[in-house]
C-alpha cells in the first residue's frame, strides 16, 4: 500500500534512518554462496589520515554505485572496506601531537568510519581490516618466512636514497631533484643491509600476464610494461688494451658495433675505482657524481658530464683502441654498469660526444632518410653502413649475425634484461610490520619460527622524533634462538606489503587459522572491479600481481590475476584562489571564504575574500590539495546537502576516468533534481489508490511514445551503467525522463498504469546512486521488500517498436513538409499522404512531378519542373 510522504525532501531525516535499517538488517553481509553468481567490487582503501577527503568520496561512490548495480543484477556482491594502516604520516603526527602512532590511527580511523557510514556505502563490515593489527600482519611475517624458505627472500647491502630528515630510505620516485619528496631535504647516499623480495623472478609472468586482463586501461598496462622494461640484447667483452681484463657492456643494439667510438662506465663500476687509485683528479669527479643518484627517468634529460680514466678497450671487430670514460649518465645497477657507446645512434650517447668533442660514425643509414646527424642521434633503425663485411644488413639480420660471430668467439652472449629491481621491503620506520627475521650472533639470519608469530609491535611507544622506539629499545630487540643470543630485526617492512594482499584476506578476514582460507578465496577472487586512483598504476597493482601469483603458487589461492576489471578514477578540481604580497610570498584562500562574480559565459570575472572584502586573485581549476587550500571538506557538503546529492553531483559531474571540477551550483543542481524526484513520486502517490491499466495496446500515440521514452531510457541507462560505466550520461537520461514525466497526464487509468511504470523504473535506476532517496520512495510506493535486492529494471521490447516515424518530404532538395505515417507504411501510402500535403501542394502546382524518391522512415523526395 502506498503511503503519503513528507511534501518536502529532508535528507537529514530520510538518510540516517535508512541507514539504521542496513545496518539493523546486515544488509551489506554476505557469505559464499554456490547457487548464486559471486560478484567481488573492491575500492583501494584508504590511509587512515584523519578525515575523508573528496579523491576518497569520489572513488568510493563509484564503488558503491558498481556494487549496487550489481546486486541488483541478482549477484551475491562482497564490497568490503579497511585501512592501510602503516606509514609515516603516522610518526610525524604522534611527534606533534605527543600522542602514540597506535592511538592516532584508531582515532581517525573510528572518526572516518563513521563518515563512511554517513555516505551510505554499502560494505561488509563484518570484514573491515586495519592493517597496523597484529591479527592482520601476522599473515603477512608468516608469509615472508615461507618465502625465504622458498628462496625467495634475501638480504644484501644496497645503496639507497637516504632522507636524513625523516631518518628513511626514499624510492627513486620519491626523491624529486636531489630532495626527498616530504621533508625536502638533500638526499644521501648511503649503504645498508636490507631485505629484498624476488620480484625479478616473476618478471617474464607478470608482463605476459598483462595480455590477459582485456577490463583494464590500456594506459595502465603500458605503464607496467615499460616499468618491467623487457629488452632483448647482447652481452660483449671488450678486452683491456695492455690486460688480462675485459670491460663486459650490454647492448640492445650490436647491430651498431662498428660505430662504438668510446666506452662509458658508472662512477661505481670497478674499473672507474681502479683507475682512480693513482689518478687524484679522476678520484675527485667520481666522488662529485656518485651521490648524485637518480631515476632512470633522469638519465635523459641529466647534463652529461665525463671524464677519460686513460683506460683503453680493444674493439672486437677492427681491433681499434676505445677511450673509456666514466660517465654519469651509466647506471651501475643496470646491465653491466658499462656501455659502448655509439654516439651516431643513441641520443645520451650524442650528447655526451657533443660535449667531449669524441668522434661520431654514423653506422646506420635510417629506412626513413631525413634525418640529420648534426641535430642528433638518429636512432631509427635501417641499414647498415661503414660496418665492414656486414654492410648493407638490415639492423635486425645485423643484430643476429653479429651476436652469433661473438657467441662463436666466446665473447658475447644473447641476453634479456629487465628494468624492474628486485623489491627492497626494508624500512628504518617504526610504524609499520616488524621484519619476522632473527640476527645471530655469527651473523646469519634466520626467519623466526612459526610458532614465535606474530613480532608484535609495541603501541605504547614516545616517539623521540629521531630514532624508531623498536630500535632504541634493548628489551624489544634482544631474544634468543635455540638457545642462542638473538636480535630481533628492527626494520619493517614498506607499507606496500600490506597493501599488496589486503584484497585476498578480506574473503576470510575472521579466519584464524592461516593466511586465507582457500575455499572463501577461491570463491571471490579474483576481484571483479577494482577501483582507485591512477597513482597507483605501477606500484601498488604490480606488487599485488605479484603477490597474487607468490598466494597462488603457496596454494592458497588459485587464479593468477587478482583484478579482472580496473577502473582508475580522476582527480578533483577545485577553483583555487590567492594573494601575493610584496615579497613575493604567496596565501591561498579557501574558495568557500570568496565571493565571486561570473560573466554570462560563466567565467570568473571578480573573487573578492569575504573577511575583508578585498579582491583576491583566481588561480585556475587545480587540484583539491591542502598547498592550495582548495580542498572542500566532504563533511561539510554532506551536513549541508546530504550524502545522495553529494554521491549524485559526483557521478554527474565527469566520466569516471576525467577530472572532475568541483561546482557548487552543480551540487545545488544535483540537490534540485532530487527535490522534482521527490515531488513526482509524491504527487503519484496521491493518485495512486486510483485504478490503472496495463492494456498497452490501446494507448494512443502521445502515451506510446511516453511509454516507448521510458523503456528507451532503461536501455540505454543499464548498458551506461554495466558495460560502459559512464554514469554521468546514465543521469542524463533519467533526467531528461523526468522532465518529460513531470508533463505527463495522470488522469487516465493508462496514463497511471504507465506513469507506476515509469516511476518505478525511475526509483530503481536511481538506487546505486542515491540509494536513501530511493529507498524511501520506494517504500512509499509500497513496496515491502528491500530495494537493494529489488530486480534492476528491464526493458520491454515491444514498447521500444516505433509504431509510427516522422517523414521529411523534400520539393526540388528542399524541406516543405513533415509528415507523421505508420512505421510499416509502403511506398505507395507514403507517397498518397505526401502529396496530399498542402504545402506540398503549393510547391509543385503548375509542374509536373518526374520523380519521386523514397528513403524508408525518413525522407520522401519530389522532382517536380
Ligand atoms: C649501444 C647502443 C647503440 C645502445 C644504440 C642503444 C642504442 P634498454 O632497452 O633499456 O635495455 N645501457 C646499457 N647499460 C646501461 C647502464 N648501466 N646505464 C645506462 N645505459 C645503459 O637499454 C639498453 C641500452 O641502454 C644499451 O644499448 C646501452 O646502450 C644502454 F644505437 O648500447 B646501447
Amino acid at each position: 500500500m502506498a503511503e503519503k510522504i513528507a511534501e518536502q525532501y529532508d535528507p537529514s531525516v530520510v538518510e540516517p534512518a535508512v541507514q539504521q535499517r542496513w545496518e539493523r538488517d546486515q544488509v551489506f553481509t554476505v557469505n559464499e554462496d554456490p547457487n548464486k553468481e559471486k560478484f567481488y567490487c573492491l575500492s583501494m582503501f584508504p590511509y587512515p589520515s584523519g578525515k575523508l577527503h573528496m579523491g576518497h568520496v569520489r572513488n568510493y561512490t563509484l564503488g558503491d554505485v558498481v556494487a549496487r548495480f550489481e546486486r541488483m543484477q541478482g549477484k551475491n556482491v562482497l564490497q568490503p572496506m579497511g585501512w592501510d594502516a602503516f606509514g609515516l604520516p603516522a610518526e610525524n603526527a604522534a611527534i606533534q601531537n605527543k600522542t602514540a602512532p597506535a592511538k592516532w590511527t584508531y582515532q581517525n580511523i573510528d572518526y572516518m568510519r563513521n563518515q563512511l557510514k554517513s555516505l551510505g556505502f554499502g560494505y561488509d563490515w563484518s570484514r573491515e581490516i586495519a592493517t597496523c593489527t597484529p591479527e592482520y600482519y601476522r599473515w603477512e611475517q608468516w608469509f615472508f618466512t615461507k618465502l625465504f624458505e622458498k628462496g625467495l627472500v634475501y638480504k644484501k647491502n644496497a645503496t639507497v636514497n637516504w632522507d636524513p630528515i625523516d631518518q628513511t630510505v626514499l624510492a627513486n620516485e620519491q626523491v624529486i631533484d636531489g630532495r626527498g619528496w616530504r621533508s625536502g631535504a638533500l638526499v644521501e647516499q648511503k649503504e645498508i643491509p636490507q631485505w629484498f623480495i624476488k620480484i625479478t623472478d616473476y618478471a617474464d609472468e607478470l608482463l605476459s600476464d598483462l595480455d590477459q586482463l582485456d577490463g583494464w586501461p590500456e594506459q595502465v598496462k603500458t605503464m607496467q610494461r615499460n616499468w618491467i622494461g623487457r629488452s632483448e640484447g647482447v652481452e660483449i667483452d671488450f678486452t683491456i688494451a695492455n690486460s688480462a681484463e675485459h670491460l663486459t657492456v650490454y647492448t640492445t643494439r650490436p647491430d651498431t658495433l662498428y660505430g662504438v667510438t668510446y666506452m662509458a662506465v658508472a662512477a661505481q663500476h670497478p674499473l672507474a675505482q681502479q683507475a682512480a687509485q693513482n689518478n687524484p683528479e679522476l678520484a675527485q669527479f667520481i666522488e662529485s657524481i656518485k651521490n648524485t643518484k637518480m631515476a632512470e627517468a633522469d638519465l635523459a634529460t641529466i647534463d652529461k658530464k665525463g671524464m677519460d680514466t686513460g683506460v683503453r678497450a680493444v674493439h672486437p671487430m677492427t681491433g681499434e683502441e676505445i677511450p673509456v670514460w666514466v660517465a654519469n649518465f651509466v647506471l651501475m645497477d643496470y646491465g653491466s654498469g658499462a656501455v659502448m657507446a655509439v654516439p651516431a645512434h643513441d641520443q645520451r650517447d650524442w650528447e655526451f660526444a657533443t660535449a667531449y668533442n669524441l668522434p661520431i660514425q654514423v653506422v646506420i643509414d635510417p629506412a626513413s632518410g631525413d634525418e640529420d646527424i648534426a641535430a642528433g642521434a638518429i636512432t631509427t633503425k635501417g641499414t647498415t653502413i661503414n660496418s665492414g663485411q656486414y654492410n648493407g644488413l638490415s639492423s635486425d639480420d645485423a643484430f643476429n649475425a653479429i651476436a652469433d660471430v661473438l657467441e662463436q668467439r666466446g665473447i658475447g652472449r644473447r641476453q634479456v634484461n629487465y628494468r624492474l629491481r628486485d623489491w627492497g621491503v626494508s624500512r628504518q620506520r617504526y610504524w609499520g610490520t616488524p621484519i619476522p627475521m632473527l640476527n645471530l650472533e655469527n651473523g646469519e639470519s634466520v626467519p623466526v619460527p612459526a610458532d614465535q608469530l606474530p613480532v608484535r609491535l609495541p603501541e605504547d611507544v614516545v616517539m623521540d622524533g629521531t630514532t624508531s622506539p623498536i630500535k632504541a629499545d634493548e628489551n624489544w630487540r634482544k631474544t634468543t634462538y635455540n638457545g642462542q643470543p638473538a636480535e630481533h630485526e628492527t626494520d619493517t617492512f614498506d607499507t606496500f606489503m600490506e597493501s599488496s594482499w589486503y584484497y585476498a584476506r578480506y574473503c576470510s578476514a575472521n579466519f584464524h587459522d592461516g593466511m586465507l582460507n582457500p575455499e572463501q578465496a577461491n570463491y571471490w577472487l579474483p576481484v571483479d572491479q577494482y577501483i582507485g586512483g591512477i597513482e597507483h598504476a605501477i606500484l601498488h597493482l604490480l606488487y599485488a600481481r605479484f603477490f597474487h601469483k607468490l598466494l597462488r603458487d603457496t596454494g592458497l589461492v588459485s587464479s593468477d590475476e587478482p583484478f579482472k576489471r580496473l577502473l582508475t578514477q580522476g582527480m578533483v578540481l577545485a577553483d583555487s584562489y590567492f594573494r601575493e604580497d610584496a615579497s613575493g610570498k604567496i596565501t591561498w584562500y579557501s574558495p568557500l571564504d570568496v565571493d565571486i562574480r561570473r560573466d554570462e559565459k560563466g567565467r570568473i570575472v571578480e573573487a573578492i575574500l569575504r573577511s575583508d572584502g578585498k579582491p583576491v586573485t583566481h588561480g585556475g581549476m587545480t587540484k583539491m590539495s591542502k598547498s592550495k587550500n582548495n580542498g572542500i571538506d566532504p563533511q561539510v557538503m554532506i551536513d549541508k546537502y546530504g550524502a545522495d546529492t553529494v554521491r549524485l553531483f559526483m557521478m554527474f559531474a565527469a566520466p569516471p576516468e576525467a577530472t572532475l571540477e568541483w561546482a557548487d551550483s552543480g551540487v545545488e543542481g544535483a540537490q534540485r533534481f532530487l527535490r522534482r524526484v521527490w515531488r513526482l513520486v509524491g504527487d503519484f502517490v496521491e493518485v495512486a489508490e486510483q485504478p490503472r491499466s496495463q492494456a498497452w495496446e490501446q494507448a494512443s500515440d502521445a502515451q506510446q511514445e511516453l511509454r516507448r521514452e521510458v523503456h528507451r531510457t532503461i536501455q540505454k541507462v543499464s548498458d551506461d551503467m554495466g558495460r560502459r560505466q559512464q554514469f554521468n550520461t546514465a543521469i542524463a537520461a533519467v533526467m531528461e525522463l523526468l522532465n518529460r514525466l513531470q508533463k505527463a497526464p495522470l488522469d487516465g487509468e493508462l496514463d497511471r498504469g504507465i506513469m507506476a511504470e515509469a516511476i518505478d523504473a525511475v526509483v530503481r535506476m536511481l538506487a546505486p546512486i542515491t540509494p536513501h532517496l530511493s529507498e524511501a520512495l520506494w517504500q512509499a510506493l509500497g513496496h515491502t521488500s528491500d530495494i537493494n535486492f529489488a530486480p534492476w529494471p528491464s526493458f520491454d521490447e515491444s514498447a521500444l517498436v516505433e509504431t509510427s516515424v516522422l517523414v521529411v518530404v523534400q520539393v526540388n532538395g528542399k524541406v516543405r513538409s513533415k509528415i507523421t505515417v505508420p512505421a510499416d507504411a509502403t511506398q505507395e501510402q507514403v507517397t498518397a499522404v505526401a502529396m496530399a500535403d498542402d504545402n506540398v501542394q503549393r510547391f509543385i502546382d503548375g509542374k509536373t512531378v518526374r520523380k519521386q524518391i523514397y528513403v524508408p522512415g525518413k525522407l520522401f523526395n519530389i522532382v517536380a519542373n
